[in-house]
């Protein structure tokens, strides 16, 4: 049976036995200094307020018992699954694969991937490395949630308008159920957040649902 939580633009339909966490990129690379983020021009600071916040969702779903899966943007050493596009459009100074204060830059197996230190998965938990900004894109997530029997998909992570909304409209289109978390996400441009929230949950829940961490917890406490 559903339990109803309070969300935009109406009560989101959670299903108990067929819920999963998703925790989108929260990788040094976005979040520390010296990473693809400051490399891209960007103030990072702004990405590790909502540590504490992603931190309490992963601490209920783990108490619950419920699926979590991780994922991490990255590309193979050889950069053999980066588009010369995407390469391209960093700065010449520091690009994609390029060595930067923790390691190659978006390379898989450097420092700059790890998920931060507060956040890491414990054992069980599902990561997936990703070389596109969804989360569906050449990875075998839909087998994996396949496997699980989840149905529907709550959303945390960075960046809110780049990754999550990606993989949010990815994962509305295979036919999950998707609510993101409003404090558990963040964007290095507030506005581009806030604009995120309001079309995912526009047009009738046209990509998901958004709800805030309290509302969440309190539902299902
Ligand atoms: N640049 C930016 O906002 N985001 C990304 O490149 N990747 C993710 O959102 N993870």
């Amino acid at each position: 049976m559903s339990v109803l939580i309070p969300a935009k633009p109406f009560a989101y339909p959670l299903d108990p036995g067929r819920t999963a966490l998703v925790v989108i990129d929260m990788q040094r690379d976005f979040v520390e200094p010296g990473g693809f983020g400051a490399a891209l021009g960007n103030d990072v600071t702004r990405l590790q307020a909502i540590v504490p916040a992603v931190a309490a969702l992963l601490a209920l779903f783990r108490k619950k018992g419920w699926p979590v899966i991780h994922t991490r943007e990255s590309h193979l050493p050889d950069l053999s699954d980066c588009p010369p596009a995407k390469r391209g459009r960093g700065k010449p100074s520091l690009r994609i694969g390029d060595m930067g204060p923790m390691g190659r830059i978006l390379v898989r197996g450097e420092p700059g991937n790890a998920i931060v230190r507060e956040l890491a998965p414990v054992a069980g938990e599902v990561v997936i490395d990703k070389p596109g900004k969804g989360m569906f894109y050449r990875t075998d997530a839909a087998e994996r949630l396949a496997a699980l029997g989840i149905t529907h998909l709550v959303f945390a992570g960075v960046t809110t308008e780049v990754c999550v909304q990606t993989s949010m409209r990815e994962a509305n289109d295979r036919g999950f159920e998707c609510l993101l978390v409003e404090e558990a996400t963040e964007s290095y441009f507030p506005e581009f957040k806030a604009a995120t929230l309001a079309m995912i949950a526009a047009q009738g829940a046209i990509v998901g649902w958004t709800t805030g961490l309290g509302e969440l917890s309190a539902a299902l406490d």
